[in-house]
């Protein structure tokens, strides 16, 4: 296991590694244990010990605003601007907010939670984030009865993010969960990852990730949090609504119109290796399935 030092995390800007370093000295020596936090066992635990390289996490990226290709992001987001960063929260809620980073901070204690991301062109990666669950940050502004959705919007900046000038999607980058799938606490507001501040490419400063969701569903670089009523429309369900649907959850029985979803290449792996099979929710079944009794997940895929 990785062990963070505290001469890897101080020089940073830090905005949350203070205090998860405080926590994970005061749970072993120097090093994070997993085991003892929480989300580690579920039903995929058996794959999420072998933790996807630092390397493969930060060169292996999807983040059209910075290319299309799997290394762009990289190449191209060394620059990128995260301070200042401010979000806000607003909509279908009692008392809407504008956080700084540096609030945001203060404010939340992020922890090592190590999840699969499953992407839906059939890849996956096991990535240590960091990060706390965004139903802590709404429960700041208090959701209002009318508040049935969650629109994220990613930053929208064609000056900075040269993708942005040219139509692939429609910008800024939209994503949206139902409001019981975002109050989850499994859903997560992610601040770091291997103990380090978010790096640009994974979506800095502050990225959603929804761990049971094909990997669009969690926008990166989000300036907007929105509670709204009706159902929004997000990027990709605009881009090609027969491919990608709002619930997009990972799921081995509803293929992708163009390629079965049952297996998955597990990134860093010898090329030779077998796909392994994907997981119904991506192992999360008895956590999230209750989310969606008497839905046809097929119809809503
Ligand atoms: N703003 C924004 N967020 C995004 C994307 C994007 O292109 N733009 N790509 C999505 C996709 S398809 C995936 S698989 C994940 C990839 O996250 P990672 O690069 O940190 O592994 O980010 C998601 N979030
Ligand atoms: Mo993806």
């Amino acid at each position: 296991m990785k062990k963070i030092k505290y001469s890897e995390i101080t020089p940073e800007k830090i905005y949350n590694n203070r205090r998860s370093f405080i926590k994970s000295i005061s749970i072993g020596a120097g090093s994070i244990a997993i085991s003892s936090l929480p989300f580690s066992g579920n039903a995929a635990s058996d794959k999420i010990d072998n933790k996807t390289s630092y390397k493969d996490i930060t060169t292996y990226n999807n983040y059209y605003e910075f290319g299309t290709s799997k290394n762009d992001p990289y190449k191209n987001s060394q620059n990128f601007k995260t301070n200042p960063w401010n979000i806000s929260i607003e909509g279908e809620v009692e008392s809407p907010i504008n956080l700084s980073m540096e609030e945001i901070s203060e404010m939340f204690l992020s922890e090592e939670r190590v999840h699969r991301l499953r992407c839906v062109e059939g890849w996956s990666m096991v990535i240590p984030w960091m990060g706390f669950s965004l139903s802590e940050l709404l429960s700041k502004v208090t959701p209002t009865s009318k508040a049935k959705f969650v629109e994220f919007d990613s930053v929208y900046d064609p000056d900075q993010m040269k993708g942005q000038r040219y139509p692939v999607l429609k910008w800024p980058y939209k994503e949206g969960l139902r409001i019981d799938e975002a109050m989850h606490p499994l859903t997560t507001v992610v601040t770091g990852l291997y103990g380090k501040k978010l790096p640009n490419q994974n979506g800095a400063p502050l990225r959603i990730f929804v761990p049971w969701k094909y990997g669009f569903k969690s926008a990166k670089a989000i300036v907007k949090i929105k509670l709204v009523e009706k159902m929004p429309t997000s990027s990709w369900m605009r881009a090609s609504p027969r491919e990608y649907g709002f619930y997009s959850n990972v799921n081995p029985y509803v293929d992708h119109p163009r390629w079965s979803q049952a297996t998955e290449r597990v990134i860093g792996n010898d090329i030779f290796a077998p796909r392994v099979k994907t997981l119904m929710f991506n192992g999360y079944e008895e956590e999230v399935a209750s989310l969606y009794t008497d839905m046809d997940l097929k119809k809503y895929f």
